[in-house]
């Protein structure tokens, strides 16, 4: 079936999920694939409060080597394409990312979710202070929270087993149900196996949207789409977008 592109009227909205195969020609490497980040660490011992509980030194040392790398990248075609858009569709258009290396932003989207977090965003693990803006790298000595004094500070993303921010869901059902004359949702870069993210497509289709994945290779849940387009998101997302007309 030959793959229709994305047009927009003025009545019309695009809902856009990002996972880290977006961010993967920017030098990024992504968790699943073959030179993914899970296979060089333990999910357990990085990704779950259970590993920073067991050994929080390790787990800053992984995110500061993450943090050092991200610094050194650049948003890509596919980033620069969705802010473009931005431009066109205004409050239209919403980013729900899955990536925490804040490369939307740097491309110059502004309507970016982050539901798993960022990258160079600290909070404590202890008290209820509001999460804060840290460019340091901790190899070293984990650091301690100044305020109540007592609790280790810890990266601001989601591990395994926590929960995502409540806000975000409402943001984005309120997105979801707005009158839109025809609604766009679209996977991009993300194998479609973590939850709730690999959910959203069925929360789409119940808001009557039109599905779209854009992926490498078909994600785990690609019955869930109407369209699948197989590619890399830097070749793919300007020409399914348009933004290369
Ligand atoms: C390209 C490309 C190119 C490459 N162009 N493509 C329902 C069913 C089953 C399980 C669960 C469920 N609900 C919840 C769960 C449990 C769990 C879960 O999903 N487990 C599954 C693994 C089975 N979920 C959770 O625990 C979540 N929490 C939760 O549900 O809490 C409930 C709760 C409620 C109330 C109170 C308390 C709790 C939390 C999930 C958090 C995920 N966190 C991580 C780490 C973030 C921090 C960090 O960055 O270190 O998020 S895990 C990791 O996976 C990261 C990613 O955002 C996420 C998704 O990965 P992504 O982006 O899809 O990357 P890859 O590598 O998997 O795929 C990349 C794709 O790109 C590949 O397909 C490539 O082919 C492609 N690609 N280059 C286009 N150039």
């Amino acid at each position: 079936m030959a793959i229709p592109r994305l047009a927009f009227g003025p009545e019309d909205g695009l809902l856009v999920l990002s996972g880290a195969g977006l961010s993967a020609e920017s030098g990024i490497p992504t968790f699943r694939d073959a030179n993914g980040l899970w296979k060089r660490h333990r999910i357990e011992d990085v990704a779950t409060p259970e590993g920073f509980a067991g050994d929080p030194m390790l787990v800053w040392r992984y995110y500061s080597q993450r943090r050092s790398a991200v610094r050194g990248c650049e948003p890509n075609a596919g980033h620069r394409c969705l802010a473009a858009l931005e431009e066109t569709l205004g409050d239209r258009l919403l980013i729900v990312t899955q990536n925490v290396d804040g490369l939307h932003q740097r491309a110059g989207s502004t309507r970016v979710i982050e539901i798993h977090g960022n990258l160079f965003r600290t909070r404590c693990s202890a008290c209820s202070r509001e999460s804060f803006d840290d460019n340091d790298d901790h190899t070293d000595e984990v650091p301690r929270c100044n305020k109540c004094r007592h609790g280790l500070l810890r990266p601001d993303v989601v591990w395994f087993s926590e929960a995502l921010d409540s806000r975000h869901y409402v943001q984005i059902g309120q997105f979801f149900s707005r009158r839109w004359k025809r609604l766009h949702y679209l996977a991009v870069g993300t194998s479609g196996v973590v939850y709730p993210a690999a959910g959203l497509v069925q929360q789409a289709r119940l808001a009557r949207a039109q599905t779209w994945a854009v992926n490498l290779e078909e994600p785990d849940n690609v019955d869930e789409f109407d369209f699948f387009v197989k590619g890399r998101a830097t070749e793919r997302l300007p020409w399914l977008l348009r933004t290369d007309e």
